[in-house]
């Protein structure tokens, strides 16, 4: 999608700091960090919300949680935890509409969230 800042990183146009990719997930370090390590994991191809999740997407939405796991290994916080959060619309806290999943870690995450 033209005017969307996630399918521009996708597309190279603007540029992430990268730390995953394979054919269909790019993940990138969040521009506004919340925890020493937070990057988003979205898929490929724009999907705005998770309302917009098709049953053909189930594989996708499997793919950004493997790829979420592969990467928290990476960062060294597997075994330490850390936070996947998919917000969804204006009370969810979604701002971007490229969906997009937040891993954070390397702090000791609170509940509940604000
Ligand atoms: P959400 O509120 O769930 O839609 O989260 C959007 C996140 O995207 C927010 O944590 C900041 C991040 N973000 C917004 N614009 C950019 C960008 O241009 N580059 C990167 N790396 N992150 C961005």
């Amino acid at each position: 999608m033209s005017d969307c800042i996630f399918c521009k990183i996708v597309s190279g146009d603007i540029p992430g700091d990268i730390v995953y990719q394979d054919d269909d997930v790019l993940a990138f370090r969040d521009l506004s960090p919340q925890a020493p390590v937070h990057f988003l994991v979205i898929p490929k191809k724009h999907i705005s919300t998770i309302n917009d999740f098709q049953p053909e997407d189930a594989s996708l939405v499997g793919k950004l949680f493997l790829a979420a796991k592969t990467i928290a290994k990476q960062e060294g916080m597997d075994e330490s935890g850390y936070r996947c959060v998919m917000n969804c619309n204006d009370d969810g806290g979604q701002t971007v509409h490229h969906i997009h999943l937040h891993v954070m870690g390397k702090r000791q995450m609170t509940w509940p969230p604000g």
